[in-house]
């Protein structure tokens, strides 16, 4: 009995020794879990850098990003925001600097040039569009998840659509259904209603080439390079979850801008 009550006392010791030395082992994993994941914030804060320092001084700025490139997991993926910002944009924006070093658009707001596109090269419509479109989509998302619109506009999205859910349904099957690479906007038209619409390749409804036009409030970028390494072939579960991030108080101000019309790109 006293062998049996012995193994007993030194199994609950063994057990309370072991349970005592996990605990700081516990703490030192999540210890370096930070270490790891701060280590992980410097190296996207150096390689949002080391993306603009080739960026040539221009009177049309490149602009930054309002947030570092993991900030918006996990919905849209830190690979996604390096090369789809330091990469495709950034492409973009060199691009458009080449093509209206030529032109005689030099010198015009981003926006003239946009609206008056069907003068210009295919080059200057097609980067200008790219340097354009990507800025409002940047500033169309917010690590701040589920923000609501403002009262005024609010109003005006119920008094369009019917209500929030009938518009988010109707943006979603334009940027579901927009075949191929291209955006989905929520814009003020120029005849002064909220529309929402779909523009193929780089596209978009400041254009005079454009079906519909209109002040863009709200971008969505439905190019596979927008969401293909997280959501492959998946473009629904990944246009569902850019609601998650809309940056619903800069909405707000640029469609305050829009029906004062106000000219908006301040990148
Ligand atoms: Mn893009």
């Amino acid at each position: 009995m006293r062998i049996v009550a012995n193994i007993i006392i030194a199994s609950l010791v063994a057990i309370g020794l072991n349970a005592c030395n996990q605990q700081p082992e516990n703490n030192k994993e999540k210890e370096s879990e930070a270490i790891t994941y701060e280590k992980d914030k410097q190296a996207s804060d150096q390689s949002m850098k080391s993306t603009t320092e080739d960026v040539p001084d221009s009177e049309y700025s490149f602009g930054t990003l309002p947030y570092q490139f993991d900030d918006l997991e996990p919905y849209i993926d830190h690979k996604t925001m390096r090369l789809h910002y330091g990469k495709h944009h950034k492409g973009y924006y060199k691009k458009f600097l080449n093509a209206i070093e030529n032109s005689d658009a030099q010198g015009r707001s981003i926006i003239e040039i946009l609206k008056n596109v069907s003068q210009y090269s295919n080059g200057l419509r097609n980067n200008g569009g790219g340097y354009y479109n990507h800025w409002l989509f940047w500033h169309s998302l917010t690590p701040e998840s589920g923000q609501k619109p403002g009262e005024l506009l609010s109003t005006a999205i119920d008094d369009a659509f019917g209500s929030f859910d009938a518009f988010k349904e109707t943006f979603n099957s334009a940027a579901a259904s927009q075949f191929g690479s291209g955006w989905a906007w929520l814009i003020l038209s120029d005849e002064g209603n909220l529309v929402v619409t779909s523009t193929p390749n780089q596209d978009n409804p400041v254009m005079d080439v454009s079906k519909i036009n209109g002040m863009p409030i709200l971008a969505l970028d439905v190019w596979e390079h927008a969401y293909y390494l997280k959501y492959n072939n998946k473009r629904t579960s990944y246009i569902e979850n850019f609601w998650k991030l809309v940056d619903w108080g800069k909405v707000d101000q640029r469609y305050k801008k829009a029906i004062n019309q106000q000219e908006i790109f301040t990148p």
